[in-house]
């Protein structure tokens, strides 16, 4: 994105309409310089874990205990790391908008759960997979911070009834926040992907909904599976990568 310099901007700042919106979808890979597993790498989680047996609704309703350890393993490994260099790249360019050193906006969505960008100093994400730091009551809807676990008989402490899970969208379901994400696709100028496999849908459908308005960046270590999917690819680790980008 083009940063202007304080000097080169208008006097009549609020009569201009932005002149980029930028859609960042964001997966695995652009936490994994932080120290999260991804989950389709070589060394990634489904290396370790069966997806029916960690991540779908049966499984949760078959065997829960497991299903709360998976999760409460990935907070503690949470509780260990820090945004990197790729994070608050994306925060900077946020934080440009706000101070008004560049004319645009930009919205995260991404599909993990942990809250990286929000450490960062981002403030216009959208987990679209949920998050880690939450449980939801399947009774009242409430999505209440994660206090000590997360199972069916763990009474809600809004309504008190034992209907919690963890707040993260498993295979089969709907994902989160789209109509937010579908009206942010629908009029964005430029979409960047970084650090995601493409492999889950409705996330992986996104480069083509925008094609036709959007200018499309892929940000990853590998290139892409399918070539023509993107305009451009940046092809590295997002640290060295999303930095170059943003500045
Ligand atoms: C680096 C790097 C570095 C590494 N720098 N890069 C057939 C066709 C179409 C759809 C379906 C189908 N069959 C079934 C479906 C639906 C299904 C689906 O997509 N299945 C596919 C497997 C085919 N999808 C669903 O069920 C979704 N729901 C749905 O579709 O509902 C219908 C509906 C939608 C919309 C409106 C109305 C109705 C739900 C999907 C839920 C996914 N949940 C998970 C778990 C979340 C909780 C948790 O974290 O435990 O989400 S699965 C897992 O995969 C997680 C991730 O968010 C998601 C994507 O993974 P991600 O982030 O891409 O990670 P990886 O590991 O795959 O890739 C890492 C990448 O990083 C790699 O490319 C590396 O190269 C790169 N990398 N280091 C830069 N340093």
């Amino acid at each position: 994105p083009r940063r202007r310099s304080p000097m080169e901007r208008p006097l009549e700042r609020p009569l201009e309409r932005p002149w980029e919106r930028i859609v960042v979808l964001t997966g695995a890979g652009i936490s994994r310089e932080s120290g999260l597993e991804t989950f389709r790498d070589g060394d990634g989680l489904w290396s370790r874990y069966a997806i029916e047996d960690v991540c779908t609704p049966h499984a949760f309703h078959r065997d829960p205990l497991l299903v709360d350890r998976f999760y409460n393993d990935r907070r503690a490994e949470l509780w260990r790391v820090r945004p990197n260099d790729a994070h608050l790249a994306l925060a900077r360019l946020e934080h440009a908008a706000r101070a008004g050193e560049w004319d645009g906006e930009i919205l995260i969505v991404t599909q993990n759960i942990d809250d990286l960008h929000e450490r960062a100093g981002s403030r216009n994400v959208v987990h679209m997979h949920g998050e880690l730091l939450r449980v939801r009551c399947t009774a009242c809807g409430a999505t209440p911070d994660w206090q000590e676990n997360c199972l069916p008989q763990t009474p809600c402490p809004i309504c008190h009834r034992p209907a919690l899970r963890p707040d993260v969208v498993w295979f089969g379901e709907i994902p989160l926040h789209m109509e937010r994400i579908q009206a942010a696709l629908d009029r964005c100028d430029r979409f960047v992907s970084i650090g995601t496999s493409g492999t889950v849908y409705p996330a992986a459908g996104f480069v083509a909904q925008v094609r036709d308005h959007a200018d499309t960046l892929d940000i990853n270590l590998e290139a892409p599976a399918v070539p023509t999917a993107f305009e451009r690819s940046m092809v590295g680790a997002a640290t060295r990568m999303v930095p170059r980008w943003v500045d």
